[in-house]
């Protein structure tokens, strides 16, 4: 890099850092059972802040990526002992996209075709020995940006806009296939559905940015709530839970807490302490679809509402 002039090493240190910053949310497998060649390249990594773990053969690799979440790169070396770089890759493509997460072989100078042929394996891209710093951050960097504009695309089709939650298309393509799982196999499945209560006069007292607010709020009390149960925002304040082998004490229960919990709280927006109540309509009865099952759970929400609202009818 040639640095001009002070606002020129300014910039170039503000994007060094974001770059540094954001690399640590990345964690890298380096495989190889060269340690020489596996050290080198770690170390490439740390020194750019990558977190990185590392194995020495593809089985080894299995293992740790099994063991640790959040791995989104491999780098894997071909020829290694026990299993080898196209084995390790075909046996994660079984299971894992290439836009999920990212292989690069490794192949080594001389052997022309290992490229192309870790590509037709299922890698995103290769890397020829000896490895040169520049070219392998090139690499690394171009295939982390690839995960993360699939990401960004995957968010932007499955989830809202204002509070993250799955969207009304999402929860309906994952629904409908818990949904028929629960009937194939005769085990519990339940709905819920959830309607803050006069929600339209907390926009008319507080002004529309504190209802988005209260929204955003709200949605990270479900998603901490109902951790383990898939939940979409279908409506303005409207959402949606599908409970998935679960009883229906323990779902009513886990309602009944999430609806006292929401209650009992006064939030401070700006100046102002809002506090507010949600109406929640259950159903476990299995309908022929999901969709059916949910229009019953919206005749107990509605239920709910006419008996005085917070609280649940199912
Ligand atoms: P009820 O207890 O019967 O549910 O009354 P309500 O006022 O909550 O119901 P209603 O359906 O009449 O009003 C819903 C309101 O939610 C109206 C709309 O302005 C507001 N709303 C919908 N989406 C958003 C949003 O994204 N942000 C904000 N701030 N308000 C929203
Ligand atoms: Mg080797
Ligand atoms: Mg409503
Ligand atoms: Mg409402």
């Amino acid at each position: 890099y040639i640095i001009k002039d002070s606002i020129n090493a300014y910039e170039y240190v503000v994007e060094l850092v974001g770059r540094l910053y954001n690399n640590c949310h990345h964690k890298v497998l380096v495989v190889d059972d060269s340690a020489i060649s596996c050290t080198m390249i770690a170390n490439m990594l740390t020194m750019q802040n990558f977190e990185v773990l590392v194995a020495e053969d593809g089985v080894q690799a299995l293992e740790v990526y099994k063991n640790n979440s959040g791995i989104n790169l491999i780098i894997t070396d071909y020829h290694m002992p026990n299993m080898d770089g196209f084995t390790l890759t075909l046996n994660l493509r079984k299971d894992y996209s290439k836009e999920q997460l990212a292989i690069i072989g490794l192949s080594a100078s001389g052997d022309t075709d290992l490229g192309a042929q870790f590509i037709k394996y299922g890698a995103n891209d290769f890397l020829a020995k000896p490895i040169r710093y520049e070219e392998l951050l090139c690499r690394v960097n171009q295939n982390i940006s690839m995960l993360e504009y699939m990401e960004a695309l995957r968010n932007a089709a499955n989830r809202d806009f204002l509070t993250s939650l799955y969207n009304r298309r999402y929860f309906f393509s994952q629904g409908k296939q818990i949904f028929q799982q629960a009937i194939d196999n005769e085990s519990d499945i339940s709905v819920a559905m959830l309607d803050i209560d006069h929600f339209k006069q907390i926009n008319d007292n507080y002004g529309h940015e504190a209802g988005d607010d209260l929204l955003i709020h709200f949605s990270e009390q479900l998603t901490e709530h109902f951790e383990k149960d898939l939940i979409a925002r279908i409506g303005g304040e409207e959402f949606v839970i599908l409970f998935d082998g679960l009883t229906d004490d323990i779902v009513i229960k886990m309602l009944n807490d999430f609806r006292e919990k929401i209650a009992a709280q006064v939030i401070t927006c700006d100046e102002a302490k809002i506090s507010m109540t949600v109406s929640i309509g259950f159903n476990s009865h299995k309908e022929q679809h999901l969709d059916a099952m949910l229009k019953i759970a919206d005749e107990n929400l509605y239920k709910a509402k006419q008996s005085g609202r917070n609280q649940v009818v199912g």
